[in-house]
């Protein structure tokens, strides 16, 4: 049976938590293969909203097993307070399992990750601040904390006695900050061991297992394709793989058992931190998108920068992750514009680009080449099939798909679990 990929088609927030609460329901298994708690997503159950950040949002469904796979870094800390925060709402969490291959954060790549970003100054990369960088260059460094690492006492204190021989010297002559003690980071990470432990399994292989057994896997992208730390706008990217190789790397689950690709894209665009973002809009509109659309961080409460969807990055994430399928989200919010620019292309010193330029310093001063749309007023929050929907916003969502390349499988018209259009 088949494994699905669900990525971000943009710089994330798309409501790609809102898709996959959605697929929860057919599917057995949900796995965050990347990041972590550096990911925000909403999910709106009979009016009640959930934030989750660490946790997949396959937790959510009651039937669905949900993983956290060996691509993910995590906050022990962070993931003991997001799941007693669900059960103190009566969410069954028993299900959860965790790679035992998994990256811990330790306490001291948050502390780098924040002093890092005011040493770079106006060159920040406007991180989320949880320490997400570091532990990735650990672990490609080799000094990583695993999750295996933490029911081995005397392996754990020589790991992080080996990543804090650098990181003291770093913290002390560079940012001139404190010693980091290995004995209290020991100390803090073997205090989480006993509720971890009958979680933490080989998720790789029980996926096998479960696919075997004719399961159905969904694989849940955190951030999104602009974000990724090889595809996307670097070096304004987070530091994981968020596209679709990123799937099967993060978890372990070969890439023959992957049959669907679903890309989340928002029916404008919007960024959070530093980088280019060709359609960003300074006036008006931009405010008028971030209010309706309520723009901002799930996880840090950041405005979003706003702006016209780019159908050069629709392409782009179509091309980079072999999308099988979009879904389009929020197209609500943009209810009640006279006319509606998409951006068709770029003009770069005067040339037309219609695909991503290959050098970051085109992106930074592409102009986008827009085509206008006309808008419509009606409410479509209540539309339930695409016939529904206003003429001119079917043109809309028919023009997109025709631009970024792949079918429109859903539509989303609100926040709601329900307020979805699906197209057969
Ligand atoms: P990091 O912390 O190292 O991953 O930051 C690197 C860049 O990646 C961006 N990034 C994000 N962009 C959008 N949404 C994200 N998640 C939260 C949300 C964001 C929030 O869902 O709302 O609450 O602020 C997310 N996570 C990382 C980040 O802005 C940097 O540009
Ligand atoms: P994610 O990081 O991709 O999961 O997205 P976020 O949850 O950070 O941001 C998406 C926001 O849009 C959330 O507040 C969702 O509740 C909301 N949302 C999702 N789909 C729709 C939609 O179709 N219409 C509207 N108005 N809001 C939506
Ligand atoms: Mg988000």
């Amino acid at each position: 049976m088949p494994a699905i990929v669900l990525v971000g088609a943009q710089w994330g927030d798309e409501g790609k938590g809102k898709a996959t609460d959605l697929m929860g329901r057919d599917v057995d298994y949900v796995v965050k293969f990347n990041g972590g708690n550096n990911a925000g997503h909403t999910v709106v159950i009979d009016g009640e909203k959930y934030a989750l950040h660490l946790l997949p949002s396959g937790i959510l469904s009651p039937n669905c097993t949900p993983v956290i796979g060996n691509g993910v870094v995590i906050d022990l800390e962070v993931l003991f307070a997001e799941l007693d925060g669900l059960i103190a709402r009566g969410v069954d969490v028993s299900k959860l399992r965790v790679s035992s291959n998994a990256h811990v954060i330790a306490p001291y790549n948050r502390t780098l990750d924040k002093v890092t970003e005011r040493f770079l100054g106006k060159r920040k990369i406007g991180t989320t601040g949880r320490g997400i960088g570091p532990t990735y260059a650990d672990k490609m460094n080799r000094v990583g904390i695993r999750v295996q690492d933490i029911f081995d006492q005397s392996i754990l204190r020589q790991k992080v006695e080996a990543a804090l021989g650098l990181k003291n010297q770093v913290l002390a002559k560079v940012y001139n900050t404190r010693a980091v003690e290995a004995d209290r980071v020991v100390e803090e990470l073997l205090s989480y061991a006993e509720r971890l432990a009958p979680m933490v399994a080989d998720t790789s292989l029980e996926l096998e297992q479960a696919l075997d057994a004719g399961k159905n896997v969904l694989l849940e992208a955190g951030q999104a394709t602009l974000l990724d730390i090889d595809h996307g706008t670097y070096p304004f990217v987070t530091s994981s793989s968020a596209t679709a190789g990123g799937a099967c790397t993060g978890s372990g689950i070969p890439p023959t058992r992957v049959t669907r690709v679903i890309a989340i894209l928002k029916a404008y665009s919007t960024r959070v931190g530093e980088g280019p973002f060709p359609t960003e809009l300074f006036d008006d509109d931009g405010e008028f998108l971030r209010k309706t659309g309520q723009e901002y961080g799930t996880t840090t409460g950041r405005p979003r920068r706003c702006g016209w969807v780019d159908t050069v990055v629709g392409r782009y994430a179509t091309r980079i992750n072999g999308v099988t399928d979009f879904v389009i989200t929020k197209l609500d919010v943009l209810t009640g514009l006279k006319k509606v620019p998409v951006c068709v292309a770029y003009d770069i010193d005067g040339v037309r680009h219609e695909q991503m330029p290959p050098s970051q310093s085109d992106f930074h001063h592409a102009t986008p080449v827009y085509e206008e749309l006309d808008g419509w007023w009606e409410d479509i929050s209540d539309c339930r099939t695409f016939e529904e929907l206003p003429a001119n916003a079917q043109a809309y969502v028919l023009r997109v798909e025709e631009l970024i390349g792949a079918r429109v499988s859903a539509i989303g018209v609100g926040p709601g679990r329900e307020q979805i259009i699906e197209r057969h």
